[in-house]
């Protein structure tokens, strides 16, 4: 790293250009064991994401010590998932040294993105669940919330996608293959988790609710954390990750030495496939049996951690939740309400009354859906067998609580039924999010009309019981990531407009915007970053499609999983119809328009997957007839994942958000989008609603059916009369039964159109007038461009709300009632 040419002097909180330099030519040489002559890509990569996180462990330890000192309340955040995206922008952003690097790197002969392309993004999650988790943990961070998020380490990922002959294929995602250096081992701090085995009665207890568990097998928890770096503050919390690993008697060396190799290691690979991958097939039995594997392990795990961090400070069980807050993110880590009973309980020998008590007032349950087949229940049996003692602490929970249910409602036999936490028939199982209600202070949903319906349906009876357990915190977003890194094209005018960044911490400024949608030169600008952010995706989709598109195109996106509910084929149905018209009126004057797919299907989604064949299918015919082709182009990129979210995204101006009124929860997309300046094609549903209500009627287009329509529609609805009675949606299902989607082959997207004409589950062709109507003004307000530019901006200025920080802020006002605490500056 020759000095060629001089450099100003530059001295920021992430210290001096000149030290940063050294630490990097240091650690190249002491901890990738190389030299800047021989060093390579990965070499530089590695040597870039140590130097950078190095600045935050400064920053950790003074975090540390300042909660240490302040014995703070903590918020404990429990999630399956977590979509943290990638590390190394974000950590330059936070750590105030992206300036440096550049002019470093340019001496070398490397630019940011050719490192940047070694940056792996860990895909512990599957949608929006997951990112959600990134989102807070980022703002409870740059709000000095203490906070732990906890999670397991999965070996694989969420799958890569890619497709051969336009059907989905799953590859491993082997995302530590080159290591990861954003964490690090903690490996004095392994738990050791039990499962199956017997329970007996605890000798000395009268009440017989005390009981001893012998577990048959037991696995090693090993964490490790990554940091979690607040913006514009020093403070920088953790995230703690569990991988299984097998206890050490594990390896059978006596068989071994006989050659059975294969048995030797058995118990090691049954122990640590416990982490292996995201989410395993549960269509078997075997894979239903490693889910509940999977989070029994991750809240073992991390109630053992956090019980040894409340020890620190801490003495007695008083103070416990006056000290601990713990979040659950849907059900998948519900067990932990059983772990911490059974913990106090039986290890610790409290009272059962205590004990409850501390453990209602420790938890809270976030619900995240309304599809009853997204509700989680576990059978009976397999409880019984995998988790003995924690079945008989449901059993018991259950007892107590409907005991107080028959008070209430005395000889009301049908509504201990629906409520009991055990459901008797068609087998017994245990309903997780009963289980999360009962044993929480506050339930929330996630936007208000979620929150609304799960009152008023999923979670009725309930919501009678305890109206003051259910909240609404509405989702949110991080705008460092999905404005400020995702795009600095527009976080430079909107900081120049603004005057400062101070936006990116108090993002209701951006209201500030409003007033420059009505200046000229400030659409203008508007606009090119616009285009400017198209050609950066146009690039993007040539590199991995091949197919070229018109940055100048309207930029029309869809980018969320593959799910019947939110109607990937509505889409492909207005697709469809543009590309009868444009077949039938060669010379017909429309809107040119690139419509852009992105997401995957669940591997077992066999619907779905058939969906994704013919997106690609229509793709490949719209894309290669030389009159459409000229007006509209169709593409579905591939392994949609954050780093692709964070190209498209600012490229979009049309966000597709079509889902059937009453089943997206919330959504975060259509937030990501607007923020971006992306106008919303969208029902009322989730939190589209609220997004409507804050950038105006004018500046959303809505069409379909609302919540309560399509619930009286589907009571006697008939898909058949629509498709009959509306040429153009006869037009669009008759092409893809005719075959020309598939070389003349009508038998393959059969079942799609079967699907369409006998169910039509989520009432899309009732839908599908107004959507194709709303489509048509979508283009009429495209070809006026001023007008477009206005609502692009109003949708920016507009949708400040939609921060995490607010969301943030609200779980601690209505629900965590935490505190935060300063950490000293650098
Ligand atoms: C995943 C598994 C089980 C239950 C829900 C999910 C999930 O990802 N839900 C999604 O959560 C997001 C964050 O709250 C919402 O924005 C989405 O609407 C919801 O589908």
């Amino acid at each position: 790293m020759t000095d060629a040419r001089p450099r100003p002097k530059m001295r920021t909180v992430g210290g001096t250009l000149e030290a940063f330099e050294q630490d990097l030519i240091s650690n190249l040489y002491y901890q990738r064991g190389t030299t800047l002559e021989s060093a390579s890509g990965p070499d530089g990569y590695h040597t870039l994401a140590v130097t950078v996180r190095d600045r935050l462990v400064g920053r950790y330890a003074r975090t540390a010590a300042a909660h240490y000192q302040a014995n703070p309340r903590f918020v404990y955040y429990l999630s399956a998932e977590y979509l943290l995206g990638r590390q190394l922008r974000q950590n330059l952003l936070y750590t105030g040294t992206e300036q440096f690097v550049r002019p470093i790197a340019e001496d070398l002969g490397v630019s940011l993105e050719e490192l940047e392309a070694y940056d792996v993004e860990p895909g512990l999650g599957n949608g929006g669940l997951g990112r959600l988790a990134a989102c807070l943990l980022d703002s409870m961070a740059t709000l000095d919330i203490p906070a732990v998020g906890y999670g397991i380490r999965y070996e694989f990922g969420i799958f890569k996608q890619a497709f051969r002959d336009g059907a989905q294929v799953e590859r491993p995602d082997d995302w530590t293959f080159y290591g990861n250096p954003w964490e690090f081992p903690a490996p004095d701090d392994r738990q050791v988790v039990g499962f199956y085995g017997s329970t007996a009665p605890a000798l000395d207890d009268p009440s017989g609710l005390r009981r001893q568990w012998t577990p048959a097998e037991t696995v090693r928890g090993e964490p490790s954390h990554m940091l979690v770096p607040g913006y514009g503050t020093p403070t920088v919390n953790i995230i703690r990750l569990w991988q299984a690993r097998a206890s050490r008697e594990s390896f059978d060396l006596s068989r071994f030495g006989a050659g059975q190799y294969k048995e030797a290691v058995e118990d090691i690979v049954q122990a640590e496939n416990i982490s292996k991958v995201l989410y395993p097939d549960d269509s078997t039995e075997q894979g239903r049996e490693l889910r509940l594997k999977q989070q029994y392990f991750l809240v073992a795990c991390s109630l053992r951690d956090i019980i040894r961090r409340y020890r620190l400070r801490n003495t007695g069980w008083d103070a416990f939740p006056a000290k601990v807050v713990i979040q659950l993110n849907d059900t998948h880590p519900v067990m932990a309400i059983t772990e911490l009973m059974r913990l106090l309980v039986d290890e610790y020998r409290l009272d059962w009354d205590l004990a409850w008590s501390i453990t209602r007032r420790t938890f809270n349950y976030t619900c995240h859906t309304l599809l009853p087949e997204a509700l989680e229940t576990w059978s009976v049996e397999l409880l019984e067998r995998l988790l003995p003692r924690h079945m008989e602490i449901i059993y018991s929970i259950n007892h107590f609580f409907l005991q107080e249910v028959a008070a209430t409602y005395p000889g009301d036999l049908d509504k201990m039924r629906r409520l009991s936490i055990i459901q008797e028939y068609p087998e017994k199982r245990v309903r997780m999010a009963h289980l999360a209600v009962v044993g929480s202070t506050a339930v929330n949903g996630v936007a208000e009309l979620h929150t609304r319906l799960l009152a008023e349906t999923t979670l009725r009876d309930f919501a009678e019981l305890w109206p003051q357990k259910f909240h609404n915190v509405t989702n949110g977003v991080t705008p460092r990531r999905f404005v400020r890194l995702a795009n600095p094209r527009l976080s430079e005018l909107i900081t120049e407009r603004l005057g400062d960044e101070g936006w990116l911490t108090d993002l209701e400024r951006l209201d500030r915007l409003a007033g420059a949608a009505d200046d000229p030169a400030f659409l203008e600008r508007w606009r090119e970053v616009k285009r400017l952010n198209k050609v950066d995706l146009t690039h993007q989709v040539e590199r991995s499609t091949g197919v070229v598109v018109d940055p100048d195109a309207l930029c029309d996106v869809m980018i969320k999983r593959f799910h019947e509910y939110k109607r990937q084929h509505l889409k492909l149905l207005h697709v469809i119809t543009l590309f009868n018209r444009l077949r039938e009126m060669p010379e017909m004057d429309m809107v040119p328009r690139t419509v852009l797919f992105g997401g995957k299907a669940a591997p077992g989604y066999h619907a779905m997957k058939l969906l994704i064949r013919l997106v690609n299918a229509v793709a490949e015919t719209v894309n290669t007839d030389p009159v459409v082709s000229r007006h509209l182009k169709v593409v579905l990129l591939p392994d949609y994942n954050v780093s692709r979210a964070q190209v498209i995204i600012p490229a979009a101006d049309l966000s597709e958000q079509i889902s059937l009124a009453g089943k997206e929860a919330s959504g975060t997309g259509n937030m990501k989008l607007a923020l971006n300046g992306a106008v919303t094609i969208g029902t009322l549903d989730g939190a589209n609603i609220e997004i409507r209500d804050r950038v105006g009627a004018e500046n959303f287009f809505l069409f379909g059916l609302d919540a309560q329509q399509a619930v009286d529609l589907r009571r006697h609805y008939e898909p058949r009369a629509y498709y009959e009675r509306d040429p153009e949606l006869r037009a669009a299902v008759d092409a893809i039964a005719s075959g020309v989607f598939a070389k003349g082959d009508r038998s393959l997207f059969a079942p799609v159109v079967d699907a369409m004409l006998g169910r039509d589950e989520y009432l899309a062709l009732a839908d599908y007038r107004a959507y194709v109507e709303c489509q048509d003004a979508v283009a009429t307000a495209w070809r006026d461009r001023d007008r477009w530019t206005r609502m692009s901006v109003l949708n920016a200025a507009r949708t400040g709300f939609f921060s995490s920080d607010r969301t943030v802020r609200e779980y601690c006002d209505k629900i965590w009632r935490v505190d935060p605490v300063r950490v000293e500056p650098d």
